[in-house]
């Protein structure tokens, strides 16, 4: 190398130094709160930004906490059979899917096509009758449709038919940004079967979904209610048109109605209970929270679900990436001022939890837990407990730049018909509507900056 091509690099080397200079001086005058949000899952935080992100055991863990991690992580990725079988029977009759890990692949957003592995879906079609039409299976739940309950299993052991066949058409719609940019949204229509002939009741609601991601769950456990409840607004009383209110829902242990915060309509109170529902409803694995109808015992002993649980409670939060970067942080303030933070609040400190890890930790989920109403354009029509027909719980957004990385056919919303981040907030309506708007109708580069931002999540 030649001595004025040294003479160049180091300039080069100096100027990047001072550049980091100016960029250190300029954050110093930032609160500690926005320091700390890189760290978004607080000490659970992990440094891992590859497709196993989502993978990783909460950063903080006592040793003996993980070994019971990584017990129950075992227990996530069960395969089960059907009975009679020397490991993991139990599965169905009727099922959608064989073990947690199969529909919740690397623990990302799953993918939207019903059967686009063999003989398997990640997604899912959830129906019941109107409230009018007979008793909800828990109280205050939906109503179970005669012979297919609340939810339609499309898979079956051998010598049992499934509850229906299931296919879904993507219908497409065009439309343009304020700049003249032109995109495409697709949605999905969904068609039920009945295996036996017949016709379902014209009456019956349904909702596909697919499933969230599932790491960082157990902070948003350890939220207090209190918490929640403070940015709740029911009947928008600040009047800015957004007005968040908790789902309130039946804790199948307490025999009690408690708040909801899983589920995409935050339908469970708990991840005990959220895993209960999908060893049984999901994998025909009956347990003591819910036990399989017609069958003796349980498929599986309570220690056995309570690992599982525990495994999605302690699952870390990938940090933040490029947060201080200018045009990243051009789009945290565009965040804010279109009014995305309303909903997806950006910080939150966690209460007391049993699993000491999640207790008081500043965490930045980007979601508020509440329900709102999201317009027609995303509504599924179908009631669950106090969410209507137009209301779902707002997405949480840690690790939402991961998405495609963990998984490259992850659907975004409930429903996973949004390919890309773009899609998913054009599809905001209802109280979301001036957000959507204001980002349609920014410039494109204001776009690209929201769109970084999003993107070091
Ligand atoms: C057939 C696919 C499928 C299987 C199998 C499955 N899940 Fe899910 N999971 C979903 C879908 C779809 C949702 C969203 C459900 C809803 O809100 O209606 C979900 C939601 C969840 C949530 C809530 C996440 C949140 O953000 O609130 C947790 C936790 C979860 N599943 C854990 C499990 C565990 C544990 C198992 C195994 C016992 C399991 N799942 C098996 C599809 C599946
Ligand atoms: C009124 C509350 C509200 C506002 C305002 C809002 N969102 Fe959302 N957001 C939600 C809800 C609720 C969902 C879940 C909707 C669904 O699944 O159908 C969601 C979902 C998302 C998703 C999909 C996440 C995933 O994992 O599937 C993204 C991305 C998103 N919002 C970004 C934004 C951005 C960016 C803005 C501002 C332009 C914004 N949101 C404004 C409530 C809101
Ligand atoms: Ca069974
Ligand atoms: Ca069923
Ligand atoms: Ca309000």
């Amino acid at each position: 190398m030649s001595k004025s091509v040294y003479f160049l690099l180091s300039i080069l080397i100096l100027a990047a130094s001072a550049a980091g200079i100016a960029c250190d001086a300029e954050l110093e005058g930032e609160t500690d709160g926005e320091l700390e949000r890189p760290l978004a899952g607080g000490e659970t935080t992990t440094f891992d930004r590859s497709s196993s992100a989502f993978t990783n055991p909460a950063a903080n863990l006592t040793e003996k906490n993980l070994e019971h991690h990584f017990l129950g992580d075992v227990r996530f990725e069960n395969q089960f059979v059907s009975a009679p079988a020397t490991v993991n029977p139990g599965l169905g009759p009727v099922f959608n899917n064989t073990s947690c890990l199969n529909c919740h692949t690397e623990n990302g957003r799953g993918m939207p096509a019903v059967g686009n592995r063999p003989g398997k879906s990640q997604a899912l079609v959830r129906v019941s009758l109107p409230a009018d039409r007979g008793d909800p299976e828990l109280p205050g739940g939906p109503v179970p449709v005669p012979g297919v309950g609340t939810q339609i299993q499309d898979q079956a052991i051998y010598g049992v038919a499934a509850e229906a066949v299931v296919e879904i058409d993507w219908v497409e719609y065009g439309g343009s940004y304020g700049d003249g940019t032109a995109y495409t949204l697709r949605e999905p229509v969904v068609t039920l079967t009945p295996s036996d002939g017949g016709s379902f009741d014209p009456e019956m609601m349904t909702s596909l979904r697919i499933p969230p991601p599932v790491h960082g769950l157990g902070l948003l456990e350890a939220l207090d209610e209190e918490t929640i409840l403070a940015a709740a607004d029911p009947d928008d009383a600040d009047g800015d048109g957004i007005s968040g209110r908790p789902n309130y829902v039946y804790d199948v242990q307490s025999a009690r109605t408690v708040m909801g915060r899983f589920g995409l309509k935050a339908n469970q109170p708990n991840l005990l209970q959220q895993a209960a529902g999908a060893y049984r409803d999901d994998m025909g694995v009956g347990n003591p929270l819910f036990p399989d109808e017609d069958e003796e015992g349980y498929d599986i002993d309570f220690e056995t679900l309570e690992a599982t649980a525990f495994y999605t409670q302690t699952l870390g939060v990938p940090a933040r990436v490029d947060w201080a970067d200018v045009t990243v942080r051009r789009g945290e303030r565009l965040f804010e001022a279109i009014g995305c933070a309303s909903c997806h609040t950006p910080t939150m400190t966690t209460g007391d939890h049993e699993i000491a890890e999640l207790s008081r930790q500043t965490i930045h989920a980007y979601t508020d837990l509440l329900l709102h109403d999201m317009g027609p354009g995303l509504a599924d029509g179908r009631p669950d407990f106090e969410a209507t027909g137009s209301e779902w719980r707002t997405a949480p957004l840690w690790g939402l730049g991961l998405a495609h990385t963990v998984l490259p056919l992850s659907g975004l919303l409930h429903d996973g018909r949004a390919g890309s981040i773009e899609e998913a907030i054009l599809w905001h309506g209802g109280e979301a509507d001036g957000s959507r708007e204001a980002f349609r109708t920014m410039s494109a580069s204001d776009r690209e900056a929201l769109l970084a931002f999003l993107r070091s999540l």
